[in-house]
């Protein structure tokens, strides 16, 4: 672990390192949001969404303008970054869990923070779960010290109920293993959820931690707190973001008070694209094509920064792929710990996040499944192939993805159809079961 400690001291120019982790292990923050698009920050190009704190990571950090997530969808998005695998070898690929379903991320898989924690960190998760609710599913089986928040989406409550369904699902609010909220007032989500960080973060600044900050927003039903709706010229999608960014200053704020903020790895990122079908409650890609759902650019690529003074230089922009699946090991390599002794899919990218000169994305092929876990296509390179209808894009000179260029390159589109195919059936071969569990820990599902 010195290794790479003096790996990351050379690479950040030795820059001295005061903080108040004697070992010198980074702290670990990542913040999750949910739904939100490629272009829905200033620092990615939004006109009118005002994301001060934000866009200071990335002015002081790093921007990653290629990173990907492994599924356009809540559930498999997670578990892929908590695990560092794709979703189907952990075999959460097939869809979002519904507030009634049984299964969840089975805990012989080791998250981040199971890795972290056995590393000695303290780990909390404050925000959205989605992996599993049922005994054994939630936070608190999968690594993490303690949890506050909702175990799925914010539309399965009441306050979403849709006409004509069978069943109308409950929102609870926990702590641990307990309710202690039904129907918390959404309003107050993402304030909350912040509060709760920043009193992790007073209360073990002393000593390694991790927090794990999934935010419920801005999945609609969209909500913003008093102080901050009716506030954006973008509208309530705008107002909630603003809300987000808010968050972003008190986490950092409460990493500088305790001193900490030198040596923390912030990580700020969503976990799919916008959600168009909402039109201006959804928000947006930017340049990219499509949004959450699709497997075009809009539904996958998201923005993503990294901040970390001790050992990110502050300014650069990474324009190489990285994804999400490559946290874990890199958090691993960062801080010496040891991830669980399964295989992954994720690289170490720390030669990236220092700014090495030649640094090149360790990812020789993305392969990205559709929202039920069905192979979709493949990035090589510049290359994206989707397999449905052929169509070849170069994403670096065409990331609309507007101009289908399979039939100038038939040779191509066969050698990554055939690459495509043969890496899922790998993945297939050795992928992994869920965890079934019969027992309630409460009834989500409240008959009409
Ligand atoms: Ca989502």
């Amino acid at each position: 672990m010195r290794y790479l400690l003096a790996l990351a001291c050379a690479a950040a120019a030795c820059r001295t390192t005061p903080t108040a982790n004697p070992e010198n292990r980074p702290n670990v923050v990542i913040v999750f949001t949910d739904d939100q698009g490629y272009g829905d920050l200033s620092s990615f190009g939004h006109p009118t969404i005002h994301t001060p704190h934000v866009d200071a990571l990335a002015a002081n950090g790093m921007k990653l303008t290629q990173f990907y997530v492994a599924s356009p969808v809540c559930s498999p998005s997670r578990a892929a970054l908590l695990t560092g695998c794709y979703p189907k070898r952990v075999g959460m690929h097939e869809h979002v869990i519904f507030p009634d379903y049984d299964y969840g991320l089975h805990t012989d898989e080791g998250t981040i923070a199971d890795m972290l924690r056995d590393a000695g960190y303290a780990t909390g998760c404050f925000g959205k779960w989605h992996l599993g609710h049922r005994p054994g599913l939630l936070p608190t089986d999968q690594g993490f010290d303690t949890f506050y928040g909702v175990p799925y989406s914010n539309d399965m409550a009441q306050i979403h109920r849709k006409p004509n369904s069978k069943y109308s699902y409950r929102l609870p609010l926990m702590r641990d293993c307990e309710v202690i909220e039904w129907e918390p007032d959404q309003r107050l989500l993402t304030k909350r959820y912040t509060e709760e960080a920043v009193a992790f973060i007073d209360e073990h600044a002393d000593e390694p931690f991790f927090v794990y900050l999934p935010h419920s927003m801005p999945h609609i039903p969209l909500y913003a707190s008093d102080a901050f709706h009716g506030g954006s010229p973008r509208g309530l999608y705008g107002d909630v973001i603003e809300e987000i960014d808010w968050s972003v200053g008190q986490i950092t704020g409460a990493l500088a008070r305790n001193g900490v903020l030198e040596n923390t790895l912030v990580i700020f990122t969503s976990d799919n694209g916008p959600w168009l079908q909402f039109k201006r409650n959804g928000g947006s890609a930017g340049l990219l094509r499509g949004g959450k759902g699709t497997n075009w650019e809009g539904g996958q690529r998201v923005p993503c920064v990294a901040h970390w003074p001790a050992g990110i230089p502050g300014g650069h922009v990474c324009r190489e792929l990285v994804t999400a699946m490559d946290v874990l090991p890199t958090v691993a390599a960062l801080t010496g710990a040891r991830p669980a002794e399964r295989k992954l899919d994720g690289h170490d990218v720390s030669a990236l996040l220092f700014a090495e000169d030649g640094a090149e994305s360790p990812t020789d092929d993305f392969l990205y499944y559709t929202s039920k876990g069905k192979l979709a296509g493949i990035r090589s390179g510049p290359w994206k192939l989707l397999l449905e209808k052929s169509e070849l894009y170069h994403v670096e000179h065409d990331v609309s993805e507007k101009w289908n260029v399979a039939d100038q390159h038939i040779e191509l589109v066969e050698e990554l159809r055939a690459r495509a195919r043969e890496r899922d059936a790998a993945i297939e071969a050795t992928s992994r079961p869920v965890r079934t569990v019969t027992e309630i820990v409460f009834d989500p599902v409240k008959p009409d």
